[in-house]
């Protein structure tokens, strides 16, 4: 793997790969086959969740942007206590709306450092380097890899006090034992006073909802086959997109948003490196993707089985997305 980080953005080790190829054997041996979500991002990867952001069936991007634009002020406020801290977002990618906040701490001339963490070491790059463009003063420390290794790796470097970022509904790709199990984990590396702002998708028309995951032009189904792309170029794979569909299904009992890769052919796919070979029957789907959509109760049973505090929701107009600040 290439270290072509910027001089101070920390380049986790690797044992990624392995990880990667362990998942996708593993993965596809079952039934039912699945893949992992957190694979989706790669630079094209990346890219192509940008252009899910833009799209007009994705609400969820939009409603966040609304939540932090109307309600920056609030939500910086809370954030401040004396001294400094460290503000450490969890999946950062372009950070688009975190700059909301960015800008609004820095016109507050807050002490705080940024501490942005991402899967894509060329998602954190870009950020930087958009960051020393647009806000020059501010102090940003990134790190890339795993969340839980890159949180282990501030622990080393920062004992400043910490409020953490989960946004963007990217909690929903856990199931709720990955919630509970992920909120316990995070624990370890608070203490009393910390914060985590966590961005949460809510549940509502479910055709608003599959909408979102299935757009008119095409790009989510393209982010979907992204995957297959990426596994056929990192372990010389010859999985055929063309013979494969994209489909996405809401369940509004379990508010679980399932997206599947499903084979339109009987086959069997190859991934050289791996030596590792595999079939699909016709109609077989592979699950991709879950994005869980919560009603606020839901939410706050989950603090309060994490035994967390929640400090206040911030939601949008039509309440489509919440922000819930919880209080360690
Ligand atoms: C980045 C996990 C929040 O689940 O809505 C978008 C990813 N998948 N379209 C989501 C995604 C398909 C997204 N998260």
């Amino acid at each position: 793997k290439p270290k072509t980080a910027l001089p101070n953005v920390t380049t986790l080790e690797e044992a990624d790969t392995n990880q990667f190829a362990q998942d996708i054997i593993q993965g596809l041996s079952g039934n039912p086959k699945t893949l992992s979500s957190k694979y989706f991002y790669d630079g094209t990867g990346s890219r192509l969740f940008q252009q899910i952001m833009d799209l007009p069936e994705y609400y969820l991007t939009r409603t966040e942007t609304e939540i932090f634009t109307r309600q920056q002020e609030a939500i910086t406020k809370a954030f401040c206590a004396p001294g400094s801290f460290d503000l450490v977002d969890l999946g950062s990618g372009d950070a688009a709306k975190t700059k909301i906040l960015l800008r609004a701490l820095v016109n507050q001339a807050v002490d705080f450092t940024y501490v942005p963490i991402d899967i894509s070491l060329d998602a954190v790059q870009e950020l930087q380097l958009s960051l020393a463009d647009e806000l020059p003063g501010l102090k940003v420390a990134p790190l890339t890899g795993d969340y839980f290794e890159a949180l282990q790796q501030l622990q080393t470097q920062s004992t400043n006090r910490k409020v953490l970022l989960f946004l963007g509904s990217n909690i929903g790709n856990f199931s709720y034992p990955e919630i509970r199990n992920f909120l316990k984990n995070l624990r370890q590396y608070f203490v009393a006073g910390d914060q985590l702002l966590i961005g949460f998708d809510l549940k509502k028309d479910p055709r608003v909802i599959r909408s979102a995951y299935d757009d008119q032009a095409g790009i989510t189904a393209e982010f979907n086959f992204n995957l297959l792309r990426r596994i056929n170029q990192t372990f010389n794979g010859n999985f055929n997109l063309n013979h494969f569909k994209h489909f996405a299904e809401y369940n509004p009992v379990s508010g679980e948003m399932k997206s599947f890769l499903v084979s339109t052919h009987n086959q069997e796919v190859t991934l050289h490196d791996l030596d590792f070979n595999f079939k699909l029957s016709a109609w077989e789907a592979i699950h991709t993707e879950s994005s869980f959509k919560f009603s606020e109760s839901q939410i706050k049973e989950l603090a309060q089985e994490a035994n967390l505090q929640t400090e206040y929701v911030y939601t949008d107009s039509q309440e489509y997305f919440a922000d819930v600040l919880f209080r360690v």
